[in-house]
């Protein structure tokens, strides 16, 4: 049955997508959104509800008040843990398993997608689920939460934060590399749940379509790519991905 709710997928991109060897995915924090997690730009719930992201993201933010960024982070950690991937997510996997070249670039620091099974992922913005010494740059795992907020590394005492990418911060060097080619070779690009307005990432699917491959956007809200995307699919991408899923690999 149709979720009335789904838009009506295009019988030719079906067909250009089951014919498609190299398929790459673009998502942003609405794949997530029907797991409970509040999108980037979406207002922030409870304690929060007074702040905006764009304001808490970044070093100076973090340099003006460690501990308030912190305990944001400590809060949106608790709220990642107890999600779980929701039907967009799985979708994905199962694309992973049809396509011979599939590449999940990923915006989302929530960790979903590989929780859900993706394996191909990258992640451009880091993952909330680690936590890095924002002064030697190395990966830690122990610390003690009840000291102080933010705690300090046991090695250099330097401030811990999370390893994502703030505003202003290079995007990690490998995975754009690998973003930037796999927008450049594929033949069709899907863009989910992504407000485009942040970049060098907003510049993936600009990249895919100079190239000549298909680009499709699953989003509820009309963004500045919907009027050049060649499939606008406007809905959820937890009912369109597994709609779109099921029609063009009929099990
Ligand atoms: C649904 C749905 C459902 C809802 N189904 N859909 C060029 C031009 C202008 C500015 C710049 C530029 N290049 C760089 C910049 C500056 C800046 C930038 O882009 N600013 C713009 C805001 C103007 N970029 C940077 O600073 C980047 N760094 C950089 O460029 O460095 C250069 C450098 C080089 C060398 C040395 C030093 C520096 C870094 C960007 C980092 C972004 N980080 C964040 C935070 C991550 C950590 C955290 O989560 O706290 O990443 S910001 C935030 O935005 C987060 C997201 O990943 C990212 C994208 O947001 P996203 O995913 O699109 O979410 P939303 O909320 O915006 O949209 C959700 C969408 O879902 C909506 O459209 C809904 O309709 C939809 N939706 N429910 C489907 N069920």
């Amino acid at each position: 049955m149709i979720d009335q709710d789904t838009p009506v997928i295009p019988p030719e991109l079906i067909k250009t997508l089951r014919a498609a060897h190299s398929v790459v995915v673009l998502t942003g924090a609405g794949v997530s959104a029907e797991s409970g997690i509040p999108t980037f730009r979406q207002a922030q719930t409870g304690l929060w509800q007074k702040y905006r992201p764009e304001d808490l993201a970044s070093p100076e933010a973090f340099r003006r008040n460690p501990g308030l960024v912190w305990d944001w982070y400590t809060w949106r950690r608790g709220l990642v843990s107890s999600a779980q991937p929701n039907a967009g997510h799985y979708a994905l996997v199962a694309m992973e398993h049809q396509v011979s070249d599939f590449t999940l670039i990923t915006q989302n620091v929530d960790d979903l997608h590989r929780r859900a099974g993706s394996r191909a992922i990258i992640e451009l913005h880091g993952n909330i689920l680690r936590t890095r010494c924002s002064k030697e740059g190395i990966l830690v795992s122990e610390w003690n939460e009840a000291a102080e907020s933010p705690p300090h590394c046991q090695k250099c005492g330097g401030l811990l934060r999370p390893d994502v990418v703030w505003f202003g911060e290079a995007l990690p060097t490998e995975a754009l590399t690998q973003a930037m080619h796999a927008a450049q070779q594929c033949q069709v690009f899907l863009a989910v749940g992504t407000s485009g307005l942040v970049y060098p990432a907003a510049n993936l699917p600009r990249i895919a379509l100079q190239a000549q491959a298909v680009l499709v956007e699953i989003n509820p809200q009309r963004t500045e790519l919907s009027s050049v995307v060649t499939y606008p699919l406007a809905g959820l991408s937890g009912s369109i991905l597994p709609e779109l899923v099921t029609q063009t690999w009929p099990k």
